[in-house]
């Protein structure tokens, strides 16, 4: 039998391993609500001034809590560039739940935070988003056109992004003592955009990831991290990192249009093993491969112990 507890094991190690190279699993950026873990990518031009007098911030967001208290007073933020944007889940109430809200600093003014009106709900996937044009901000919520409001520049002129050296974050800003606005719950795909991507007529819900274009400037699907760096998927590279506790997990993210993971699993029986799995059923002599299609291979699949040893592994169809 020690073949089998062999053959089972690489079974699981090849999974694993497709699991990474072909089938990307749809993951979220996770935050407990501590006060040191966020995710954050370095100040650069794309990510303030070189949005001028136009953008476009969304995110798909998921929260564990959206209720102040005391150590959340009035937000949770989604993502920040200090003194530039932001979005959170803010109230000003402890016993009400938030809602969506903006603030945008245009150069020479200060900031301000507008209410979207639009309650995002605990445990539940909501699309965020806001654009501004340099004089009105417009909120939406699951595509839905919400409020606007007038957000110029100085003395009514069309306003520009104020320039800054700081990071952008998801997850909490720096203002306000160490506490403040630490996001509690899930975020994902968000992406910034140096263009009016929504009009007051409202959109339908992306169903699938977003796909870079030239007006993309930073892009985080957040589901892959290598040595803590989330890759921005945008030409822009704003790559990111996560800080202290703050995790990538397997997440439900309503964005489902794309191959589902494939399954594969193993267990013993008297004279070998049965393969239960879904997508396409594949193996090799190596579990470096090559590998080849396992002809007419319908779940379950009973194997022998008593042959070589082989390697099995699904892949989505
Ligand atoms: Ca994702
Ligand atoms: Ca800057």
């Amino acid at each position: 039998m020690k073949k089998a507890a062999i053959t089972i094991l690489a079974l699981f190690v090849s999974v694993c391993a497709l699991t990474q190279l072909c089938d990307a699993a749809q993951m979220a950026l996770k935050l407990d609500g501590d006060i040191e873990s966020y995710f954050e990518a370095p100040d650069h031009s794309s990510l303030d001034a070189g949005l001028g007098s136009a953008f476009t911030v969304e995110a798909w967001v998921n929260p564990a809590t959206n209720l102040g208290d005391d150590t959340h007073p009035n937000e949770y933020m989604i993502l920040n560039k200090e003194d530039s944007y932001e979005i959170s889940v803010r109230n000003n109430d402890l016993a009400t739940e938030g809602s969506f809200q903006i603030a945008v600093q245009p150069e020479g003014l200060s900031w301000e935070w507008w209410d979207s009106g639009e309650i995002v709900p605990m445990s539940k996937w909501t699309h965020v988003a806001a654009t501004w044009d340099g004089l009105v901000i417009r909120t939406f919520v699951n595509g839905k056109f919400l409020m606007s409001f007038d957000k110029t520049g100085v003395d009514g002129e069309k306003g520009v992004v104020k320039d800054t050296d700081a990071s952008f974050k998801a997850g909490r800003r720096v203002r306000g003592g160490d506490t403040h606005s630490i996001y509690k719950g899930l975020i994902d795909e968000i992406r910034i955009s140096k263009v009016i991507r929504y009009t007051e007529a409202g959109f339908p819900l992306p169903k699938s990831a977003f796909t870079p274009d030239a007006d993309t400037v930073a892009l985080y699907h957040f589901d892959e991290a290598i040595g803590g760096v989330v890759k921005d998927a945008s030409t822009y590279a704003n790559h990111g990192k996560l800080i202290q506790n703050a995790v990538l997990v397997p997440a439900n993210t309503p964005l489902g249009s794309g191959s589902t993971t494939p399954t594969i699993n193993a267990n013993k029986t008297a004279s070998g093993i049965v393969i239960t799995f879904t997508g396409a059923l594949e193996s090799a002599n190596d579990v470096k491969g090559p590998w080849a299609a396992v002809q007419a291979a319908a779940s379950p699949l009973s194997v022998k112990t008593d042959q070589p040893m082989r390697f099995y592994r699904s892949r989505s169809q």
